[in-house]
This record gives C-alpha cells, structure tokens and sequence, in this order.
C-alpha cells in the first residue's frame, strides 16, 4: 500500500485555495476551482479532486489561462445565455452564469446557458448537481483535448467528452451520472501512471495502434471510447453540441491551440435546464412519482445508482475527512509559499 495523508474536509478547502492563490489565481477563481475539487475529493473522486490542483498551477505557469479573468455574462436571447469566460478557468464562469440560466429555464421550461473561451479541467456532476438542487432537470457536456480515437479507428479525433445528467428527487438527493465517452476519464489513467500501476485492457491502444496496458504508453497512444460506436457516436455529439453549435473550439482544434504545452484543454461547455414545473404544470408531482418508481425497481434488485457511491463517500468524508496519496500531498505542499 503506497502511503497516504489524512486530511480534514476543512484542511481540503484551505490548502486548494492556498495553493490555487499561490499559483497566481485571483481569489474568486481560486474559491470557485476550490469549490469544485473540495466536492470532488469529498466524494472520492479522486482523479478530479486535489489531484487536479497540480494541472492548474501549472497551466496558469504555462502562459495560457488568464487567472484573473472575469466572466461576461450575456442574456443572448429568450432561452439562451451565454457566458464569456475569456480565456479563465470554467468553474467561476458556471457559477456566474447559473442564476440567469435556472431563471431562464424557469420562464421558458427549456434554457441553455453556452460557456465560450474557458480552460476546463473539472467533473460535471457537482454543475448539474447544482441546478438540481432548484429542482430542474440539468444536461451538461463538454469537448477537452483530442485524446481519443473514433471507434474502428486508431487516431485521435475526440475528447474524453463527459456527459452528465441529474434529476431532482422529492425526497434526498438527486439522480446523477457524469461519465467520459471514453472507456474511462484520462486523469485515471494518469493516476495509474503515478502510482505505477496497469491499465485494464480495453482502456486505450499505444502510438503503434497495439492493446496496452502501460499508462504511459496509453498517454503517448490514443484513449478507446467506452461502447465502441455508441460512446463514438455519443462523443461526436457532444462535440458537435459544445463546439461548433457554441462557437467554440473542438476537442482537435483545442488541442492545436494548446502548442503542445500541456495546459487544461480550451474550449466551451453546454449546460442545459429544464423544469419539470413548466412541462407539466399541475401535473408535475404525479409524474415525478412514477420516475420514483423506476428508481425503486433499480435498488429493489440489489443494483446500484450512479451517484450512490459518491453519496456514501460524501457522509464518509463529513465523518472521518479524507486520504490522499503522500506523493500528491508532498507535491501540492511544495506548491505553496515557503
Ligand atoms: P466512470 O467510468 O467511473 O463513470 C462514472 C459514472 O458512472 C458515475 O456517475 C458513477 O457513479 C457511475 N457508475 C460507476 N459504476 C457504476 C455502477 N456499477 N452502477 C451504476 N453506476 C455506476 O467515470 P469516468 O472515468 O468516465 O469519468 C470520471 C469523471 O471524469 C467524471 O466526473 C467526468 O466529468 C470527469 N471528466 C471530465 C472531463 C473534462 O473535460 N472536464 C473529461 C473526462 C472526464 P458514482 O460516482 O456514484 O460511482
Ligand atoms: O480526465 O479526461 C479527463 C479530463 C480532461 C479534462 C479534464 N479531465
């Protein structure tokens, strides 16, 4: 067993935004990133918890992002808003959008709110979490770098391309999945690299088109989509959805635009709202409990929600805070000012 750190949920917020400040972002980006990798450690997701805070110091050192830029937030019509995140990080960007977006969505039943010119580096689920928690139903999807080859193919053309989707619950909190379209996210499979481990088979091809499962020969290779042509297909559109519909960059171009540096991709985001009040007014309850239902029929047979594992990890950590690697500890610790 490598070694770990035990830390409180406390001790998470404060060293994030120490080293997030220390790196030279400005304090409200350094809170609003903070927020995002706090909830991810909290959950235990560790490959977009403190781990992520090495990749935005240093994509802020590489030149690139802008870390005191500050969002525009524009009412682009009836339904939509979009918000300029000019070249900064996206978890700020999300934020200073999402009220327009939740009041938009609960004018029309439908909104989108398009995010353009951020480096994105986080999950999605605590975004879809958020609208949620206004009882609206959330959609949100993003491009990142051309990791991940076309299914039938062996190059690059996708991103890892998240998706993730909640559902507000009567009673606790909301149905979420937030997934890549690749077989995995890549910062699993950077994770395995530093804790010198293999990858599963089915994970990815190296530079020579061949199965592997070095992490570092995965890196160097092209990423697999999870489903062959399902998670091709599903990746295409979010692509296609979060880039030229948005105006903004695809997975490839953010590559380009990237110069071989190695920063956060660049690109946008979609987020999408609707409200279950507006589709079916006076109704609404009734149909809310049959989706109840559906849920019931899922645990009922013993399997799992996506979602219930991190919401298990979530009072775990509020009891007992939570272990990180010492190597990633001793390397944020080294982030910070002497
Ligand atoms: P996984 O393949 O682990 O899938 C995660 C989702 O599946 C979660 O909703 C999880 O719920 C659910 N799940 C896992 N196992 C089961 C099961 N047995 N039964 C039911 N549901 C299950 O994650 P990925 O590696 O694909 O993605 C991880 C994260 O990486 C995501 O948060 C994503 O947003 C992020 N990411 C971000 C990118 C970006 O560009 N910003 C790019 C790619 C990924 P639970 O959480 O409860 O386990
Ligand atoms: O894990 O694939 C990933 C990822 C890309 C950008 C942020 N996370």
């Amino acid at each position: 067993m490598s070694e770990e750190v035990s830390l409180s949920l406390d001790e998470v917020r404060r060293i994030s935004i120490d080293v997030l400040k220390a790196g030279g972002l400005s304090q409200e980006h350094a809170e609003a990133i903070a927020g995002v990798i706090y909830a991810g450690q909290r959950d235990e997701c560790h490959s977009h918890g403190m781990y992520r805070l090495l990749g935005c110091v240093r994509s802020v050192k590489e030149g690139k992002v802008n870390p005191s830029a500050v969002p525009d937030v524009v009412d682009h019509a009836p339904a939509i808003v979009r918000v300029n995140a000019h070249y900064g990080f996206s978890p700020l960007a999300f934020e200073r959008g999402r009220p327009l977006l939740v009041e938009k969505a609960r004018r029309t039943g439908l909104a989108a709110m398009a995010i353009n010119n951020c480096y994105h580096f986080s999950a999605l689920w605590p975004e879809v979490e958020a609208i949620s928690a206004d009882g609206l139903v959330a959609l949100a999807m993003t491009p990142s770098h051309s990791w991940v080859a076309p299914a039938g193919g062996r190059k690059p053309v996708f991103g890892t391309n998240p998706i993730a989707f909640a559902w507000p619950r009567p009673d606790g909190p909301p149905f979420v999945f937030d997934f890549a379209t690749s077989a995995i996210a890549r910062g699993e499979i950077e994770l395995h690299r530093r804790a010198g481990k293999a990858i599963p088979t089915g994970w990815a091809i190296d530079s020579e088109g061949n199965p592997t499962n070095d992490a570092t020969a995965a890196l160097a290779g092209a990423m697999l989509t999870f489903g062959g042509h399902k998670g091709s297909a599903l990746s295409a559109m979010i692509e296609l959805m979060a880039g030229p519909l948005i105006g903004d960059m695809t997975s490839a171009e953010s590559m380009a635009f990237d110069e071989g540096i190695g920063a956060a991709p660049c690109h946008g985001e979609l987020v999408l709202a609707f409200d279950p009040k507006v589709f079916l007014g006076a109704d609404a309850a009734q149909h809310v409990a049959r989706a109840e239902k559906m849920f019931d029929a899922i645990v009922g047979q013993g399997a799992r929600l996506p979602s219930q594992r991190r919401y298990e990890a979530r009072e775990r950590s509020k009891a007992n805070g939570v272990r990180i690697p010492k190597a990633l500890y001793d390397d944020l610790q080294a982030l910070l000012p002497r």
